[in-house]
């Protein structure tokens, strides 16, 4: 049978065991091998029943991805599933670790299944653009019923196995060695005739059900076609016989498959693994980090410090200012008791990480912490008096981190006598929800400092993406672009509102305007330095300084609600006015070219300078950080979808002439 599978005999019993590391993914080779096993057990006649079980850490982890968008090979998936679940002798699934999509569709087609106590079973297609394509959308509703079918697959959230117990996905869950529990399985079964789940009534439920279902999740499906996809195609399970409704599966599947969105969350998927391996770091030696320093106790300081606890890491949190720093503990009980109450963690676990937090206005406090994040101020003269004094009191061998978003990290290790143990780590807010980290490489930063933050990240459950030292840094560098460009639509004649549905529309969930209103118009501001030079200055001489304020580009009442603003348009119209720009109206598609374009430009510009690694990290570092729709494949690969030389295009005839760099690519890609 080759390399990938080994076949053994426990009494009658024949035990199919499939190794393709690292997560048994269902490629050509498995899909034979899981053919052939079925026909052997079907011609020895002495084997009364076959387990099919996996060596490694899981179960199959679905149909192999790499294969996606390359000609399909045979058997195809279903094929295997049908011979499976058509065999004459009972077929016993063994399932540890996680048994996903495709992996989740053969322990269906299984007659029995019998899965180890940690391991978690699921359908998440939906979060690659897809849904199930073999058999999956018709066996599910015929075991659990159409609402929880509905919940695994439309939402693509995995059960754990004594969930999948009890609501009839799985057997029996083993006590012992697991492999010995599907043959006990097989024994008890074998004089049985083989019981098939295509041959139970999926019942059907009241349209309510499906309406209900997708207005109570209508902000998640938002964009996505796969939903209605899966929807259709569960209700179809009910509506006709099994082959038919498979016959309707497989049909939308393919289409899904063939589709623009399953290419751009395919490109996600990979592109986050990627942006974890960086050349010459790899597998490296890291430091180790048992504790954590926090410095400063506002927004970021305490979701830092949260998101080191919830990992299990003990933090001594610094902050100067006695009254501040019982502000933030206040709000991360605040936040802890939030997790409590929505059932995201114990009480246990939020008591265990409440004492594991210790509060000091004493910075030699921080002496023993393995890592210390610096979330102060964004100055730099702040940041260099704290740096100096680090350097001198961390413990030798501790990574001093900034939290900067767009400061010069050599500047600030600069300061230091050890500059090699300081790196940025620049979390986004909140720091405990959003999964985004730029850690920012210095001139000076070590290897292993740089090898230590990516395995921290990992961790404390953040997705790493590398840059380079620059102002603003990736992500932060572009969105100052995509700022820029709104700021002068809303001059030269477009609203706000407009220019923020037409990038709510594209998917964001919020358009520049209403985030800048969020966020504070006044960040860096200060009256006495206002030159009245952009049109943010001028509404906060206006004092209307963002959402906090009740008024920025839009008026807020009581509901936090933006209203489109009069005395807004009349700042910015006079503004137009001093400057002697003529103002005229824009059309969405536009709008939506000047928002996304030049901010691709400046990824292009990223890439040349060598602060991106790769064109993915970019489309990582927006995806997680910036909220941009992941069906689109974030910036990069969305300008890929739509062609460079036609980026380039649109972008000459806005006026804005492509950079070298991004002609550079545009090039290589119509070579
Ligand atoms: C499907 O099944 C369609 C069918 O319904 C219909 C067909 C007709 N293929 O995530 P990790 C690689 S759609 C190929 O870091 P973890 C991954 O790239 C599929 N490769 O580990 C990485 O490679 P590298 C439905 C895959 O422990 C390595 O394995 N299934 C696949 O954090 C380790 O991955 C899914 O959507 C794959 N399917 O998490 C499940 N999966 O080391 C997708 C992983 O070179 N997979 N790799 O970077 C996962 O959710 C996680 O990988 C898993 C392990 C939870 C399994």
């Amino acid at each position: 049978m080759g390399d990938i599978a080994a076949w053994t005999r426990n009494g009658a019993i024949a035990v199919l065991t499939l190794d393709n590391p690292p997560v048994n993914a269902i490629s050509q080779a498995v899909r034979s091998a899981l053919v052939e096993g079925v026909k052997r057990a079907a011609a020895e006649p002495d084997v009364s029943a076959l387990v099919i079980a996996c060596a490694g850490r899981t179960f199959f982890a679905g149909a192999d991805l790499k294969e996606f968008g390359k000609p399909s090979t045979e058997p195809f998936l279903t094929e295997v599933v049908d011979t499976i679940e058509g065999a004459g002798k009972p077929v016993i699934a063994a399932i540890h670790g996680s048994a996903l999509g495709g992996g989740l569709e053969i322990a269906m087609a299984c007659h029995y299944r019998v899965a180890h106590a940690d391991a978690r079973l699921g359908l998440p297609e939906v979060t690659l653009g897809l849904m199930p394509g073999a058999r999956g959308t018709q066996h599910l509703p015929r075991l659990v019923g159409v609402s929880k079918a509905l919940e695994i697959i439309a939402l693509g959230e995995p059960v754990s196995a004594p969930e999948a117990r009890t609501i009839g996905l799985v057997d029996e869950i083993a006590e012992g060695d697991l492999v010995e529990a599907a043959c006990a399985k097989a024994r008890s079964a074998a004089d049985a005739p083989p019981r098939r789940t295509r041959e139970r009534v999926a019942q059907p439920v009241s349209d309510d059900i499906y309406e209900q279902f997708s207005q109570r999740h209508a902000k998640k499906f938002r964009g996505l076609d796969a939903p209605k996809a899966i929807i259709a195609s569960i209700r179809a399970a009910t509506e006709l016989p099994f082959e038919d409704g498979a016959r309707r599966e497989r049909d939308i599947f393919l289409k899904l498959r063939a589709g623009p969105q399953n290419e751009a969350l395919r490109h996600v998927f990979f592109a986050e693994r990627e942006a974890g391996k960086v050349p010459g770091i790899e597998g490296g030696e890291a430091r180790v980090i048992e504790t954590a320093g926090v410095i400063g106790s506002g927004t970021m300081g305490s979701g830092i410090t949260i998101a080191f606890l919830s990992a299990g890491i003990p933090v001594t949190l610094y902050e100067r200012d006695p009254a501040a720093l019982k502000r933030g503990l206040a709000h991360i009980r605040m936040v802890l008791d939030g997790n409590v109450s929505s059932g995201r963690m114990t009480r246990e676990a939020a008591d265990r990480a409440l004492s594991a937090v210790q509060p000091t206005s004493d910075m030699a406090a921080l002496a023993n912490a393995d890592v210390i994040v610096e979330a102060a101020y964004e100055r730099m003269d702040i940041k260099r008096s704290i740096f100096a004094e680090l350097g001198e009191l961390a413990k030798p061998g501790a990574i001093l981190a900034s939290n900067t978003s767009y400061l010069d990290l050599d500047e600030i290790a600069g300061v230091t006598s050890r500059p090699a143990d300081v790196i940025g780590l620049h979390f986004f807010s909140p720091a405990n929800i959003m999964k985004l980290l730029e850690v920012v490489r210095g001139r000076e930063t070590a290897p292993d400092v740089i090898a230590t933050a990516f395995k921290l990240a990992k961790r404390i459950g953040k997705i790493a993406v590398l840059s380079g030292n620059a102002w603003g840094f990736i992500g932060n560098r572009m969105l100052a672009v995509r700022r820029e460009q709104a700021e002068a639509m809303a001059v030269e004649g477009a609203s706000p509102a407009q220019v923020d549905r037409v990038l709510e529309n594209f998917g964001f969930a919020m358009g520049p305007f209403r985030m800048g209103d969020l966020a504070g118009l006044d960040l860096g501001w200060t009256p006495e330095s206002s030159t009245g030079s952009t049109i943010r200055e001028r509404l906060c001489e206006a004092g209307r300084r963002g959402q906090k304020t009740g008024a920025g580009f839009y008026d807020y009442r009581d509901d936090r609600k933006p209203a489109p603003s009069q005395e807004a348009e009349a700042i910015i119209a006079g503004f137009a006015r001093d400057r002697g720009i003529t103002r005229s109206s824009f059309d969405d598609a536009e709008i939506l070219d000047r928002l996304l374009w030049p901010m691709v430009d400046e990824g292009a510009k990223l890439l040349a300078e060598g602060i991106a690694l790769r064109e993915s990290d970019i489309d990582v570092v927006w995806l997680n950080g910036y909220g941009w729709p992941r069906w689109t494949g974030g910036p990069m690969f969305h300008a890929r979808q739509t062609g460079l030389p036609e980026v380039t295009r649109r972008l000459r005839a806005l006026g804005i002439a492509p950079s070298d760099a991004l002609m550079n690519l545009a090039n290589e890609d119509s070579a």
